[in-house]
């Protein structure tokens, strides 16, 4: 189970490992499962992204970009979260502010800052009845349909192979189920697939997600219209891969009784679910933790984001419904949310059974670092798309260990480090104070081929 950091020959050792790996495939196929859903980090994590990752998942929040000069902001931002979305940033209004004149400084200042720090980015949105650019509001018919289509194509663009998630499409629903009526509407009911089907073909790589708010309470009928047309998709071959739920239960909503069975009933459809925009009229710890375990118990459950930092950066300041208070101070309901997030860590289970490499290396010895410490690696759980390493250092408390992997994986989270990231394919990590045991996500973009790592005590 265990390779060490010596080992730094892992393509080598993978592929002298691989006939008999493939060549078990079938017997190992049987008991892999066990090995990769036991528990992964001992020690409970203590930030939301790390808490998150455990089960695989992330947590995110919506950054503005007018706020990264504030490092009161930056500081907690990078610290608690592992995902981000542009909060206007990467909107139509922002992004094509004249027709076919592109402008993406404000959406890239925020995926820089992000990825520099190990973060990763869902673009939000790229067609919506709101915040169009002026040029865009006088359109319609088929002259809108195909400045939709150019706007989706040039933008993905820009940001191909980058983002774990696009809002492909936005709001497009009226609260009793039918389509809400908008000049994108009104170029034809096809619009949001044709959306949909632009948008596989710009970036095969990213997730594509349908978003919207009140479509939570499962017995709601906009709810139902939503759940309609992904269930139409599915069956007719319209690319969709997630769907968001904003869960804003500010204004005057809150969390219905019935909300995991919307998620789970959304992701029965063979779609990913998103809690994308969560906030919380005064930021209640027992919707808070309602909400975090309804995504927790449902495995396509991906993750969790919540619409700002502080209540300071809120939309809807006045209600205080975020995690931080305005003066930086984690609330009640921060620490219901990391608890329930840590509690959930061991009970996800994989959506595929398993990969033929992280699971089938039982004995690998350990062996010296040499740099005074030794980093062992050993499997956590895995998914289709991304999986789990926990790692023990040994020899040294003053570590650093250095973690390389394989193009085109990637890590997208870490848990229990202070990491630095010189790249997203190497993490240089370094005790945060609470021991040496931490882990990675690595999403492995078709590459199971574990890391190299190496440490030292300098
Ligand atoms: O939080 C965003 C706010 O700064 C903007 O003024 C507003 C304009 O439409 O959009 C807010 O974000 C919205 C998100 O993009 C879609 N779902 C509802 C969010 C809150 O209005």
């Amino acid at each position: 189970m265990a390779r060490s950091s010596s080992d730094l020959h892992g393509r080598r050792w993978w592929r002298s490992s691989a006939a008999r790996i493939l060549a078990g495939v079938a017997s190992v196929a049987a008991t892999a499962a066990v090995l990769v859903t036991a528990p992964g980090a001992d020690a409970a994590a203590s930030t939301l992204g790390a808490a998150a990752a455990q089960s695989g998942r992330y947590f995110g929040t919506a950054i503005a970009g007018g706020r990264l000069g504030d490092s009161a902001y930056t500081t907690i931002a990078a610290r608690e979260f592992n995902m981000v979305t542009a909060e206007n940033e990467m909107k139509p209004d922002a992004t094509e502010p004249n027709q076919n004149q592109f402008n993406f400084s404000a959406g890239d200042q925020i995926y820089n800052w992000a990825v520099s720090r190990g973060l990763r980015v869902r673009g939000h949105t790229l067609a919506w009845h709101a915040q169009q650019p002026g040029w865009m509001q006088n359109m319609n018919g088929s002259a809108l349909r195909s400045a939709m289509i150019n706007h989706i194509q040039k933008v993905m663009a820009h940001y191909q192979g980058k983002l774990a998630h696009w809002d492909v499409v936005n709001e497009a629903f009226n609260e009793d189920g039918s389509r809400r009526s908008s000049n994108l509407q009104g170029t034809g009911n096809d619009w949001i697939e044709v959306a949909f089907r632009t948008a596989r073909a710009a970036d095969p790589s990213v997730k594509l997600c349908y978003n919207d708010y009140n479509i939570d309470n499962w017995n709601y009928g906009k709810t139902q219209g939503v759940y309609n047309m992904v269930r139409d998709f599915k069956a007719r071959g319209v690319p969709i891969d997630c769907v968001g739920l904003q869960a804003h239960f500010t204004g005057g909503s809150s969390v219905p009784s019935n909300f995991q069975t919307t998620i789970s009933s959304f992701a029965a459809l063979g779609v990913d679910v998103a809690l994308t925009e969560v906030d919380v009229t005064n930021a209640s710890t027992a919707q808070y933790t309602a909400l975090t375990q309804a995504c927790l118990n449902v495995a396509r459950c991906v993750g969790i984001t919540v619409w700002g930092v502080r209540d300071s950066d809120s939309w809807r300041s006045s209600e205080s419904p975020l995690l931080f208070d305005g003066n930086g101070n984690k609330k009640a309901a921060y620490n219901s949310v990391l608890n329930a997030l840590n509690a959930g860590s061991p009970t996800t289970t994989p959506t595929t059974p398993t990969n033929p490499t992280t699971p089938t290396t039982p004995t690998t010895p350990t062996t010296p670092g040499g740099g005074g410490c030794t980093a062992t690696l050993s499997a956590g759980q895995a998914w289709s798309d991304r999986y789990n390493l926990n790692v023990s250092v040994s020899g040294s408390s003053t570590w650093t260990v250095t973690m390389t992997v394989p193009s085109p994986a990637r890590i997208s989270a870490t848990w229990n480090i202070n990491g630095t990231w010189p790249s997203s394919q190497v993490l240089v990590a370094k005790p945060n104070g609470n021991g040496s045991n931490w882990g990675v996500t690595i999403q492995h973009n078709g590459n199971w081929n574990w890391p190299s790592v190496s440490c030292s005590t300098s």
